[in-house]
C-alpha cells in the first residue's frame, strides 16, 4: 500500500518524471496493475479535482496532475490489455467538440481495444462532422464512441450523436460516457449504450455488437 500511496502523492504533486518509475516498480512488487489504477491513480484525479473544485489548486496544477497520471498510464498499459487475437470489428473515439479532457477517453479506448477491436481514435475536441468523415472513410466500423467530461460539452455530444444518426450512415452502434453523462442522458439523446467506466465501457461495447 506504501506504493499505492507513493504513487498518488507523486501524481498529486505532479511529478511527471517519477511516476512511471513508481508504477514499474508496484508492478515488480506484483501489485494488480487495476488497483494500481483505480486505487493510485484515478481516485488521485478525484482528489485533484475537488481540489480544484473548492480553489485549492488551479488549472496549471491539475494539467501538471494529469501529465503525470498519462505517464504512469503509459507504464501501466501493456499490463492492462489483454491478449485479443480476433478483430470485433473497429471502433472510433473521441472526445466531443469543445471537450480537452482525454484521460478517461484514452482509458476507454485502451480498454476496448484490450476487448478485441480495432481502435481509432481521433482525440480530444473532435467536431461530429470528423466523426462522420471517418466513419465514411471506414465503412467496416461498429462502434463508435464519444466522450465527454463536462456539462457545457453535454450538448456537444447531443449534436454528435444527433449528426452522426441524421447522416444515413449505419451498421454501427453508437456508445457515450464521461463523468457527467448518466444512462438517462445516453438513452435521452438517442445513444445505444452507456457505460460509466472504462470497464464496463469494454463489456458494453460487446455486449452491443453481439
Ligand atoms: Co477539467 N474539469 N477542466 N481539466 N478536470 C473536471 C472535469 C471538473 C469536474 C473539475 C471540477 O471542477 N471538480 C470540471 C467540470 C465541471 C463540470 O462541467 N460540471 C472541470 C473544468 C471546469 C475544467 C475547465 C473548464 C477549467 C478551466 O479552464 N477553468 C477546463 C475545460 C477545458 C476543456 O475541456 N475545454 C478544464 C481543463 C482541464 C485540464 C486540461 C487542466 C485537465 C485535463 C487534462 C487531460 O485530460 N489531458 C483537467 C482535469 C485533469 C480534470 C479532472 C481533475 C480529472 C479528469 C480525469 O482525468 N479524471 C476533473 C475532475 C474529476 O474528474 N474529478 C476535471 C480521471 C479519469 C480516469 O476519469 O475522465 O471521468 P474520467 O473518465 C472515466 C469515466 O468518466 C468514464 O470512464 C473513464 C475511466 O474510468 N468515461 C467513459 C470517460 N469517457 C467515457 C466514454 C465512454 C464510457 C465511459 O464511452 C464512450
Amino acid at each position: 500500500m506504501a506504493k499505492l500511496e507513493a504513487i498518488a502523492q507523486a501524481i498529486e504533486a505532479g511529478k511527471i518524471k517519477i511516476v512511471g518509475g513508481l508504477v514499474a516498480e508496484a508492478l515488480a512488487d506484483n501489485l494488480d496493475p487495476l488497483i494500481i489504477l483505480n486505487q493510485g491513480m484515478i481516485q488521485t484525479m478525484s482528489i485533484v479535482g475537488d481540489k480544484f473544485k473548492r480553489g485549492d489548486i488551479f488549472v496549471p496544477e491539475m494539467l501538471i496532475a494529469a501529465k503525470a497520471m498519462k505517464k504512469g498510464v503509459e507504464v501501466l498499459k501493456p499490463h492492462l490489455a489483454g491478449q485479443a487475437d480476433l478483430s470485433l470489428g473497429t471502433c472510433i473515439i473521441g472526445s466531443v467538440a469543445g471537450d480537452m479532457h482525454d484521460i478517461g477517453k484514452n482509458l476507454v479506448a485502451m480498454m476496448i481495444e484490450s476487448a478485441g477491436f480495432e481502435v481509432i481514435d481521433l482525440g480530444v475536441d473532435v467536431p461530429a462532422e470528423t466523426f462522420i468523415k471517418t466513419i465514411k472513410e471506414h465503412p467496416e466500423v461498429k462502434l463508435v464512441a464519444f466522450s465527454a467530461l463536462l456539462t457545457t460539452t453535454m450538448p456537444a455530444m447531443k449534436a454528435s450523436v444527433a449528426a452522426v444518426k441524421d447522416s444515413g450512415l449505419h451498421g454501427f452502434k453508437i456508445i457515450v460516457g464521461g463523468a457527467p453523462i448518466t444512462q438517462d442522458y445516453a438513452v435521452q439523446i438517442g445513444a445505444d449504450g452507456y457505460a460509466s467506466d472504462a470497464g464496463s465501457a469494454a463489456v458494453t461495447a460487446k455486449q452491443l455488437i453481439a
